[in-house]
């Protein structure tokens, strides 16, 4: 299996509660190596591209506001299955029922609001990956 590189992203949520160190340190102590890092205030532009999977779906527009509300941590991993892995330590995508030890599983849960605030993304494919670095970091 050859190295490969994922798009992590420390949503706004995470960054304003004081996770990203947390959460990056974590990937890290899996063993994966961090190539690149910076801090994004994304534009409305961006995030369309980002997310153009879930343009008109009910959360999409709240999904866009949420990833508007502040700044996103950006970072690249790299590392053999690190697409896999790391969607393995996130946990699932609703953080009530991802499970204990997942990053979404420790530190998330659902405030009552229309989306999902789930402290985290990563790449869900070698093509996405591609895409989605191409994205952030041009
Ligand atoms: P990301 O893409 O942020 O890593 O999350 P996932 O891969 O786990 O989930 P996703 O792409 O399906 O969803 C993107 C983003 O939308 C929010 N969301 C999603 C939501 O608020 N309600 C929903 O029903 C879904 C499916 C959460 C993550």
């Amino acid at each position: 299996m050859s190295v490969e590189r994922t798009l992590v992203l420390v949503k706004p949520d995470g960054v304003a509660r004081g996770l990203t160190g947390t959460i990056l340190a974590r990937v890290e102590a899996k063993g994966y190596k961090l190539v690149q890092l910076k801090l994004v205030d994304a534009t409305r532009e961006l995030l369309e591209r980002h997310y153009e999977e879930h343009i008109g779906k009910p959360f999409y527009e709240p999904l866009v506001e949420f990833m508007l509300s502040g700044p996103t941590a950006a970072a690249v991993f790299e590392g053999q299955r690190v697409i896999e892995g790391f969607r393995s330590l996130a946990g699932t995508t609703e953080p009530t029922l991802a499970a204990p030890g997942t990053i979404r599983g420790d530190f998330g849960r659902d405030w009552g609001l229309k989306v999902q605030q789930n402290l985290v993304h990563g790449s869900d494919s070698p093509e996405s990956a591609a895409r989605e670095i191409g994205i952030w970091f041009g």
